[in-house]
């Protein structure tokens, strides 16, 4: 089974896009024949973003993705920008992208509204890059958080569409969205996912926070006026904080509702923070060794492009020769 992921490289991971994603990718990477891991930064330019700090937000990116447990002997790990057959297949995929469907992405309505200033075309083509980036590698799965369910259907619907109009060439992927954590809420509004661009930090927790960040910000997450630790619609915030306990855990939501029962959301609180810091010390403690060494960052992205141009360069061929673009194969 091919397994193929990506990731922005936007500032600090959050705890979000640890358990609803990084989490994943590393109990995948056995699993995968291979498991590729892209740091998108192609996806990052398409709001506004400083230059000189994209490329320092990559080798942070992959320094977090190796200190989670990725380790590129046992996968592929690579920048977007090196295999440049992503931006080829995602102009080639918009020939049979339905322009409709592209209208009815929730992200691109959520992202365009909040822009001051220019609304790219680019975001608004962010999902065919992201269809591309899969189809690249005929990915059978697709790890992803909650958020990303109406993007990888798009993919789908992409590849149906190809294959109807050009021969199977195409992989359709299938998508594992995590039964817990798939969603993790802000922690202050927990109506709403855990965000790399929330208006306010209050309510994240950053994979790299140091401990006494992520006690004070986890401590003083929004609950309800009730006192039981139970999971329900009208309890957002305790709901989110069980997820997040069972999941750094290891155990079940129902485990961690028996645990806490009859026990005020003080200590239940103080239990999760406990737990999350030392669910993310030691990567924090990993990460800042690798950080150190951006030589070696740069060479191990070098060598996965390089792999992942070889599957990519391959599809890419079929890609073309099916739809009659250049000379006969
Ligand atoms: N809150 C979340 N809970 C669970 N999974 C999440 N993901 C994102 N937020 C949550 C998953 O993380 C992976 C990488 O996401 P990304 O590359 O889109 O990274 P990002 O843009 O920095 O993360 P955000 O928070 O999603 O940014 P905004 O909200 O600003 O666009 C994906 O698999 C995603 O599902």
């Amino acid at each position: 089974m091919r397994i193929f992921s990506g990731i922005q490289p936007t500032g600090q991971k959050h705890l979000g896009n640890y358990i609803g994603a990084i989490r994943q990718y590393v109990e995948g990477q056995d699993k995968g024949d291979p498991a590729i891991y892209c740091v998108v930064d192609l996806h990052a330019i398409t709001v506004p973003y400083d230059p000189q700090r994209l490329r320092s937000n990559v080798y942070d990116t992959a320094a977090i993705l190796i200190a989670a447990g990725l380790d590129p002997s046992r996968c592929i790990l690579f920048r977007q920008s090196d295999v440049r057959e992503h931006t080829e297949l995602t102009w080639l995929l918009s020939s049979v992208t339905a322009h409709g469907d592209l209208n009815r992405m929730t992200q691109f309505k959520d992202k365009s509204a909040k822009q001051r200033e220019l609304v790219s075309a680019g975001l608004y083509f962010y999902p065919v890059l992201m269809a591309a980036d899969i189809l690249a590698y005929r990915a059978d799965m697709v790890p992803v958080g909650d958020d990303q369910r109406q993007h990888l259907e798009l993919a789908r619907d992409v590849a149906e569409r190809f294959n109807e109009r050009f021969g199977e060439v195409l992989t359709v992927p299938d998508f594992t969205i995590p039964e817990v954590g798939a969603r993790i809420m802000d922690l202050q509004d927990p109506t709403s996912k855990m965000s790399t661009t929330a208006a306010s930090d209050a309510g994240v927790v950053r994979v790299l926070d140091p401990p006494r960040t992520i006690e004070k910000r986890v401590k003083s997450a929004v609950t309800d006026s009730g006192a039981e630790v139970r999971r329900a619609p009208d309890k957002p915030g305790v709901t989110n904080l069980i997820e997040i306990l069972s999941v750094v855990r290891g155990s079940t939501p129902e485990e961690v509702e028996a645990e806490f029962d009859g026990q005020g959301y003080g200590t239940f609180k103080g239990a999760v923070a406990e737990a999350v810091v030392e669910y993310l010390a030691p990567v924090r403690e990993r990460y800042e060794a690798l950080r150190g060494d951006e030589a070696k960052l740069e060479q191990t992205l070098l060598d996965g492009a390089e792999r992942a141009r070889t599957i990519a360069a391959e599809v890419l061929a079929d890609v073309r020769d099916a739809m009659g673009v250049g000379p006969a194969a």
